[in-house]
């Protein structure tokens, strides 16, 4: 091997992984240099990234393109956008409550490509931001799989990145003369384990101490409130629990649920957990296919092919309902039955009508004492695997 007949190679770079029975890590798996995950290549090398992630042209830094995330409703990547076809009322299968919002899906591309390494894209580092950002969108949808070869010229830097900028989820990529070593798939490897192993170990850390916390307060009213947490992220990881876990609480007392922790998922807290579970997996989230595109007049339709998930006419867009992102009730949980709901929150939510976003922090208080079992909620979003239980005492 060596010189100028040097086969080109194809590694593979995970971007995010599982941490078991938590949650999971927003990371791309690279060796680090100075702390930044980082990729030497040689022009003509394909990266797979697993799972998706955006290559942005030479010269652009992640800097440069966060700022099409910023969280305002309907900017280019933000997570939430408006739906500005009619509302469907009473023709949604999901009832009355319908959806003004809807999940952003991203730019589509005009082509497909990156499923495997014969259909790989070609990145020449030169196209035009932003719509040359190669993106998850990109992905053959099936497969989990981006391979992209990297046509740009040796010394100049390609930065890839995945998600907000709260996410900090970036990998350097640098394209190095042909003489010059690359980045081995064992030492991306390595850096997985090592990287990885210690993402467990922070989260089981972090599991454990927001667990054992019971933190409460006097207000200057004389109210007592203790704080509690749906869901936890930091820098890299992303935790689906809500904390503690079990919270014993008298009558009377409130507790509050922070979410200005939440730099890249989105949680609620929705009592009682039958409805956020119904919310999860059947009403929340109504897949629809759009017509005629958000200009068009006409109403979406509930045509979509539920094995490949994709339309046989116009695009696929998935509707959130106003039972997820709005607040509910009236901040005193009565019983078992009554609806209360934070909305839909955390840093990447935008505000608007019947989206509460931007506000950290929800109360809710509990007047009646509950029985052994207590008050059971979840998550509206991911249902009853990131649910918990407030007990009232007398
Ligand atoms: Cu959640």
């Amino acid at each position: 091997m060596g010189g100028s007949a040097r086969a080109a190679t194809t590694v593979t770079v995970k971007v995010g992984a599982g941490i078991p029975r938590l949650g999971y890590s927003a990371r791309m798996y690279a060796p680090e240099v100075e702390g930044v995950p980082t990729l030497s290549i040689h022009k003509g090398d394909t990266i797979n990234l697993q799972n998706g992630a955006a290559l942005l042209p030479v010269g652009m830094t992640p800097d440069d393109a966060y700022p099409q995330y910023a969280y305002e409703i309907d900017s280019r990547y933000g997570l939430i956008a408006t739906d500005p076809d009619p509302d469907l009322g009473a023709d949604s299968p999901v009832g009355s409550t319908h959806a003004k919002y809807k999940i952003n899906l991203g730019p589509q591309p005009p082509t497909q490509c990156g499923g495997d390494v014969a259909g790989q894209c070609i990145f020449d580092g030169k196209t035009a931001a932003p719509e040359g950002i190669l993106s998850p969108g990109d992905l053959d949808a099936s497969q989990g799989k981006f391979y992209v070869r990297i046509d740009a010229d040796a010394g100049s830097t390609v930065w890839s990145l995945f998600g907000p900028p709260s996410q900090h989820t970036i990998m350097r990529i640098m394209v190095v003369p042909d003489a010059a070593p690359t980045t081995s798939q064992a030492a991306i490897d390595d850096a997985f384990t090592k990287y990885h192993d210690r993402d467990i170990d922070s989260a089981q850390a972090l599991d454990a101490k927001l667990n054992a916390a019971s933190g409460r307060h006097k207000t200057k009213t004389g109210k007592i409130v203790w704080d509690a947490y749906a869901g936890f992220d930091t820098e890299v990881l992303r935790i689906f629990r809500m904390y503690p876990g079990r919270i014993v609480v008298h009558e009377g007392e409130t507790v509050r649920w922070h979410y200005d922790q939440l730099e890249g998922e989105i949680h609620t807290a929705t009592f009682p957990l039958t409805t956020a579970a119904d919310l999860a997996s059947n009403t929340g989230f109504v897949p629809v296919c759009d017509l005629d595109g958000d200009q068009g007049v006409g109403n979406d339709s509930f045509t979509v092919d539920f094995e490949t998930f994709t339309c046989p006419d116009g695009l696929l867009e998935v509707d959130v309902t106003s039972k997820v992102t709005a607040q509910h009730g009236n901040g005193s949980l009565t019983g078992t039955k009554d609806f209360e709901s934070s909305g839909l929150r955390g840093n990447t939510v935008p505000s608007g009508p019947e989206l509460v976003g931007g506000e950290d922090s929800w109360d809710l208080t509990f007047p009646n004492a509950s029985d052994a079992k207590g008050y059971r909620y979840a998550c509206a979003v991911h249902g009853k695997f990131m649910s918990g239980t407030v007990i009232v005492k007398r």
